[in-house]
């Protein structure tokens, strides 16, 4: 009689301020865009699970939103409070930090970390942008004076640099444990919300900086036709009229090109042909409304 393989699984979380390269890691982590990026701080606005398994392995990665200290607009009180809850649900902590650069955003998570008592990799990311190579190291043992980490490792999630290594380790780290998700999941959220999340993606891209706050999506259909193709459509809720017109472009020419990104990118992470259509409209005040948000599923 063989025994039954052990399993192992455990739930990782990848913190850090706005922008230091978190979603881009999970990305690279998982070789799919589960979690949608850009130069603009604030693009992740939900806590999105990434699950990589690997034979008898499973690592559940939370990718938060940043941590915000502007708690003004309900957007951000419904982000901080994502971004907390879920450091308490989790065996491991990947904090990321930019190598040329230390804020007090970075020292305010990294109290979060402490006060947490959770198990925390350092990963110093984007040392692409380190030109001068003597200045890395005496940085990381900097960087690695500032709390007990168990492992400081440089990274550069953009050009994949020591992603395989940091996945290997994270997976040698699970503890044993049943897997939370079937093999083949590769995140928690449903196909709709990645479909929304895509265009999102695309409007922060192709838009200018007014819209990230102000813009959100949802998907008014999602079927897959007789023909085998994904049907889906999507409304673009602004809040003023101008930035309808800013979504629409000049004949149209920027709606045009958002969705044939869009489209590109959902045939890739679906691998199926994909049918997109795009509406704008004005919904005026939703950002302040917490009632509102939470109707359009940013309360989960
Ligand atoms: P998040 O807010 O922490 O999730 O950060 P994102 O993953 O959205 O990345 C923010 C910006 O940093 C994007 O423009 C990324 O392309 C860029 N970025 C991420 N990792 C690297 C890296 O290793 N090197 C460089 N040069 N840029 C990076
Ligand atoms: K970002
Ligand atoms: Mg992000």
């Amino acid at each position: 009689m063989t025994a039954e393989q052990q399993n192992y699984c455990g739930m990782v979380a990848i913190v850090g301020r706005p922008n230091v390269g978190k979603s881009t890691l999970l990305n690279k982590l998982l070789g799919q865009k589960v979690s949608i990026t850009s130069r603009k701080p604030q693009t992740t606005r939900h806590r999105i699970l990434g699950i990589d398994t690997e034979e008898n392995r499973q690592t559940v990665y939370v990718d938060t939103p940043g941590l915000h200290r502007e708690e003004k607009r309900a957007i951000n009180r419904f982000m901080n409070r994502a971004a907390s809850s879920s450091l308490s649900d989790v065996g491991l902590v990947l904090f990321i930090v930019e190598g040329t650069r230390w804020t007090d955003d970075d020292e305010m998570v990294l109290n979060k970390i402490k006060e947490s008592g959770l198990e925390c990799w350092l990963l110093v990311n984007k040392t692409d942008k380190i030109t001068d190579r003597e200045t890395l190291l005496p940085q990381m043992a900097w960087l690695a004076e500032k709390h007990d980490f168990a492992q400081v490792i440089p990274l550069s999630a953009k050009q994949g640099h020591n992603v395989d290594r940091i996945r290997d380790m994270v997976h040698k780290s699970l503890p044993p444990s049943d897997h939370f998700f079937p093999d083949d999941y590769i995140t928690d959220r449903s196909s709709r919300f990645m479909a929304a999340e895509i265009i999102r993606e695309k409007l922060m891209r192709f838009t200018g900086d007014e819209l990230p706050y102000s813009v959100t999506v949802e998907i008014e259909q999602f079927k897959l036709t007789e023909k085998g193709v994904y049907q889906i459509n999507g409304l673009i809720l602004v809040e003023r009229d101008t930035q309808k017109a800013m979504v629409i472009g000049k004949g149209g020419q920027r709606l045009k090109t958002i969705g044939q990104e869009a489209r590109q990118d959902m045939e890739r992470l679906f691998d199926n042909k994909v049918f997109l259509e795009l509406w704008v409209k004005v919904k005026s005040g939703w950002a302040d409304d917490e009632r509102a948000l939470r109707s359009l599923g940013y309360g989960e």
